[in-house]
Formats: structure tokens, sequence, C-alpha cells
């Protein structure tokens, strides 16, 4: 499909160019790209999550009572890429996302990696989320510092202004310090099942209130700058087990890869016995005594 803007929000196909998409993106801080994933992908991951999804508590207490508000009403599963096979071969490694993260945090790393693979079941019920910025969990990085992660959330069902669908805020990842959204400038990513609006770090979203009847299933997928911490901790989301089992290329944006800056004048981050992780996984650890 051709490009076309609603709101301020540009709508693209998947088969869309990647530069088309990225210039999207860069131009907005938000895009929404229609069927990134087909139907069948869609349905063989609702199908492997959905035994996690059931044992999800929708009142679980979350690490700190801010985060309690922001993630009400809804089941999580996070570490996803552990969970369903499905979605890290499918969807964690996605050409457009990583070609998108190619543009946006290759320059500014010698690998880019994934930050979080988080199912959110938004439950009728669940109010907005406050808005923010993806990026504020690394607020400690000094101003003014390279984009730090490409984001999305892609939908597992149907997203509708009423149940919830997130609210992007198109042109906030330009806006000056201490300019914050207003409720009329948000813009409801409304899109089928397989589609993902993906967002810039800096760009602010929330979550929208859910004033639906059916639960609101979309997965938070995001990646960041590979010398950067993670907010998730994948290496035990998925361990080395998992994680042998997956392919070269899931491995290494699952951070097993050593981030090698050495070409760039530094050094090498990641490693283990002097050794890159990935190698030691494709020589079967730790399933055998390991290399040599
Ligand atoms: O679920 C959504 O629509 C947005 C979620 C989000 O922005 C977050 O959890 O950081
Ligand atoms: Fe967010």
């Amino acid at each position: 499909m051709s490009p076309v803007r609603e709101g301020r929000i540009q709508r693209v196909g998947a088969d869309a160019p990647a530069g088309q998409v990225l210039e999207a993106l860069q131009e907005d801080g938000a895009v929404i790209v229609h069927d990134l994933l087909s139907g069948d992908v869609v349905a063989a991951i609702n199908g492997e999550v959905q035994p996690f999804v059931d044992a999800a508590d929708p009142d679980m207490r979350h690490l700190n009572p801010g985060v309690q508000l922001f993630h009400a009403q809804t089941r999580h599963v996070s570490g996803l890429a552990g969970k369903s096979a499905t979605f890290a071969t499918e969807v964690m490694v996605h050409p457009l996302l990583l070609a998108l993260c190619d543009s946006i945090l290759g320059p500014s790393c010698a690998r880019y990696q994934l930050n979080l693979a988080h199912l959110l079941e938004r439950l009728p019920g669940a109010g907005a989320q406050f808005w923010h910025q993806d990026e504020i969990v690394w607020n400690l990085v000094p101003e003014p510092h390279p984009e730090l992660q490409l984001a999305s959330v892609i939908a597992l069902v149907d997203f509708s202004a009423e149940n919830g669908a997130t609210r992007v805020f198109p042109g906030s990842h330009r806006w000056e310090a201490g300019r914050y959204p207003r409720d009329d400038e948000a813009v409801a990513a409304e899109m089928p099942a397989g589609s993902a609006v993906v967002y810039l770090g800096s760009a602010f979203h929330r979550g929208g209130p859910h004033v639906g009847t059916e639960p609101r299933r979309g997965v938070h997928l995001s990646y960041t700058l590979g010398w950067l911490r993670t907010e998730e901790n994948n290496y035990l989301a998925v361990p080395p087990e998992v994680a042998g089992r997956l392919p070269r290329e899931c491995q290494e944006v699952l951070g097993y890869a050593v981030h090698d800056a050495i070409e760039r004048g530094g050094g090498y981050l990641g490693m283990l016995d002097l050794r890159d992780p990935v190698e030691l996984l494709q020589a079967g650890w730790p399933g055998s005594a390991g290399a040599d």
C-alpha cells in the first residue's frame, strides 16, 4: 500500500521499502506498519503463549508502586522469546524491524540487541497509562544523546480506540525539553491484528484506556544499543539451554554475541572465557563439555 497520512501518523504496508518506513518514523517519531505478521504467525504465537497468559495474574504486585498503576489490569508475559519459538524466529528478527534498527541504532553501537519482549494483555477497564518516553529507563544518559531505542507494540488482536490502542504523540521525538503531551494531540494506533506501531524511544506515547469488552493482546518489543544495560534480563529470560536451540541470528539479537568495537578503537563487551558466547552456543555449550 502507498503511505497514508492519518492524523499525523503514517501507515505503510510491511512490503514497503525499509527506507520509506524509516522516513515516516523519523518524520513523526512513530509509524504504523500493516500486516507485519501473517495471520498464521499471529495464530501460532497466540497458541504458544496461551498457557502463559492463562497463568498470568492481572493483579500481580510490581517492583514499584508507580509501575503498579501503569500496568494495572494487565496480564503480563515477559521474556517472550524464551516462551514462543515463533515469536523468536518470526518477529524478534523480522527483517523490517532489524533494518530499522540498522539505521536508527547501528550508527551508535557495534551491534544492537533486544531490550525487552513482553506480552501485555490489557483487560477491559484498564485505565490509560501515563504518557511517557520508553527511553526514560536510561534517564541518566546525559542529553543530548543519540537515539537509544527502537520500540514497537505489535497487535495480536485488532486494536481500536475503544480497546485501548496505543496512543502516540506525533512529532514528540523532536520536542524541546519540558514540552509535554496534551490529550488532544494523541493519535490512536488503530490497526488489525498482525500490524505494529513502531516508534522511537524518544517519542511520547501511552497505552490507551480500555473501554471495550475483550482483552487487548499486544507485544511490546524493543531494541537498544549493544552497550546499554537492557530493561529485561534477556540471559535469564532466554537461558543458554533455550537460546542454544534458536538460530544464530536470534542468539545474537538476544545479546549473546560479543559487542566488538575494536575496529572503532574500542574494546569487547560481553565475552566469556575470552570467547564470543555465540560461538560457545554454536559449539554446543552448555549441553556439551564446551568448546576445547
Ligand atoms: O500497551 C501499550 O499500548 C503501550 C505499552 C507501553 O507503552 C509500555 O508498557 O511502555
Ligand atoms: Fe511505553
